[in-house]
């Protein structure tokens, strides 16, 4: 059985604020491979072997970064998902995923760490209970990241065209197709699906919400494949197991 190792549920409706973590979900629900929970919250970094979220365990061996798990549950499971796809299509799901991993999270970075209403602040899992000066010092350390990456340094209305831009791309890219390669889910889905649901649900003001709200196929992609893929536990709430 796969453990996917996550922060935990926050946001009411967040099964865990890391659009990493919900990529991985969604590969695994999409590949139909069964699977667990288990939430760490702000001791994470105690056993994730890269530092970050998501990490896997199974069979004893824990995988860190959501590309490498995928590249690891295909060679275990098989690649259902990503198998008969042309050489092109495959470097056109690469390119997609790379914009929206490399970019489009630095912009929802920028956005929530400066968001007025703080989502992180008080956040379940995460940095709830904290006191307000280590509040104020992950905030701090996460903009200065967000500064070395550039995206720090815009106007708002430089970061709104940056994040519009991308999303009329995926826009125009997706056209009427159910999915961004076709008609049948592949794994960059996964990486589309989850940005896109947790920006469409950010619990705070947003400009790249009200972008990728004003395009209405990306929109009914997100509400496809929550149809399709999310209606059971939807948060994996019943999957969650206690830490060994
Ligand atoms: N390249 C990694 C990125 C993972 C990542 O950035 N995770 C973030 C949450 S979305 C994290 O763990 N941040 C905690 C930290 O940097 O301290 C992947 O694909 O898994």
């Amino acid at each position: 059985m796969i453990t996917l190792c996550r922060f935990g549920p926050a946001w009411e409706t967040f099964g865990c604020i890391s659009q990493f973590v919900l990529k991985v979900e969604a590969y695994l629900r999409m590949a139909g491979i069964e699977f667990q929970t288990r939430s760490l919250g702000a001791g994470f970094a105690e056993t994730a072997p890269k530092g970050k979220l998501p990490y896997i365990e199974h069979d004893g061996e824990r995988i860190a970064d959501s590309g490498f798990i995928i590249d690891y549950l295909k060679a275990h499971f098989g690649d259902s998902l990503d198998g008969s796809l042309s050489a092109v299509d495959r470097a056109r799901g690469h390119t997609i995923r790379r914009m929206i991993e490399e970019h489009i999270w630095w912009v929802m970075a920028r956005e929530r760490w400066s968001a007025p209403e703080t989502p992180y602040w008080n956040t379940p899992g995460l940095l709830q209970g904290v006191d307000e000066a280590t509040y104020e010092g992950a905030r701090d350390d996460n903009l200065r990241k967000c500064l070395e990456h550039g995206v720090g340094g815009f106007t708002e209305d430089e970061l709104d065209a940056r994040g519009r831009e991308d999303l009329d791309a995926l826009a125009a890219l997706l056209g009427t197709q159910a999915y961004l390669l076709g008609e049948q889910a592949t794994s960059v889905d996964a990486t589309a699906y989850a940005f896109l649901w947790q920006i469409l649900n950010a619990p705070y003001a947003s400009r790249l919400k009200d972008a990728a709200s004003g395009q209405a196929n990306l929109a009914a992609y997100v509400d496809r494949i929550s149809d399709a893929y999310f209606l059971d536990d939807p948060m994996s709430l019943a999957r969650e197991v206690a830490s060994p």
